[in-house]
């Protein structure tokens, strides 16, 4: 049997856990761990088998800050991981729960966003916090309020070194990578539009307040929609994130990539 392939690049800083994690979803002692700073010094790749799907596996090295990139081959290395994220489905971001997220983890996570991917910010070494629930709250609030990508990105709480949740971010995984191919017919994608059409609060442009009048579908590696609009200038950032803020609680697509075209209308008093 052909089994469907799910590419995943761990990525993260320095200690994170990233080979832990590694050896975990393997099983197997393959990517050396330890406290030491820099300890996986080139990519490792490994496949296991789940669910009916082929994982391959890459371990990174950690990525430093750049003002502490000092050696020529640690600037290589940090190439090579951007280079990593080109070539996977899934990026696992591993952020050490005890120091939190950083501007770095922002920076990385954007570029994966940038270039479609399917994102896991997981929190590792849950472990050892004192409160769990109150730290997850903490983290989930904190995203909500101040990170406007959080809506395309997917959350986890996990012990990479205890084997916790493991198996539930490796659901949730496969759950992601089936949606990317989703197919909504033009019966919803209008019913939709009316739904949103209702809601008194549409963003406004020039005085206008823009109303999507049409959507389709498009033909694409991941989900790609034209929605014609009533305005004749692209839409302001405001509405393009009102509409896929809509549209993925409407569809129930938080964390995956989807891409938008918005096509303008010659005359925005025809509705
Ligand atoms: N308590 C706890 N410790 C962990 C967990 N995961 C990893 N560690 C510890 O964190 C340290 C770093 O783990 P690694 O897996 O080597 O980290 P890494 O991200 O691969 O580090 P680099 O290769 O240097 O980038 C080790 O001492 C691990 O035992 C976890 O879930 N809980
Ligand atoms: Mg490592």
């Amino acid at each position: 049997m052909n089994l469907s392939k799910i590419n995943i690049g761990i990525i993260g800083k320095p200690n994170s856990g990233k080979s832990t994690l590694f050896n975990t979803l393997l099983g197997e002692y393959i990517s050396p761990v330890g406290d030491e700073y820099g300890l996986t010094k080139s990519l490792i790749k490994q496949k296991f088998t789940h669910k009916n799907f082929e994982f391959i596996i890459v371990d990174t090295p950690g990525l430093r800050r750049r003002s502490k990139v000092k050696e020529e081959h640690e600037l290589a290395r940090n190439s090579e991981v951007i280079k990593i994220i080109n070539n996977v489905d899934i990026t696992v971001l591993l952020i050490d729960s005890l120091e939190g997220i950083t501007r770095q983890d922002f920076r990385l996570a954007d570029l994966a966003l940038s270039k479609h991917k399917i994102l896991f910010f997981l929190f590792n070494k849950s472990d050892i916090l004192d409160d769990k629930r109150k730290y997850q709250l903490n983290i989930k609030k904190h995203l909500r309020n101040n990170y406007s990508k959080h809506k395309l990105i997917n959350i986890d709480f996990i012990s990479a070194k205890n084997n916790t949740r493991i198996s539930n971010v490796l659901k949730e995984i496969i759950l992601k990578k089936e949606l990317i191919s989703i197919k909504i017919n033009k019966q919803k994608l209008n019913k939709f539009i009316n739904y949103l059409n209702k809601k008194s609060t549409l963003p406004r442009f020039n005085k206008i307040e823009i109303k999507p009048k049409y959507i389709v579908q498009l033909e694409n590696k991941i989900p790609k929609f034209k929605i014609f609009i009533n305005i004749q200038k692209k839409p302001p950032q405001l509405f393009q994130k009102f509409f896929d803020n809509s549209f993925r609680s409407y569809f129930k697509l938080d964390g995956v990539p989807i891409l938008y075209d918005f096509k303008t209308s010659k005359n925005p008093y025809i509705r």
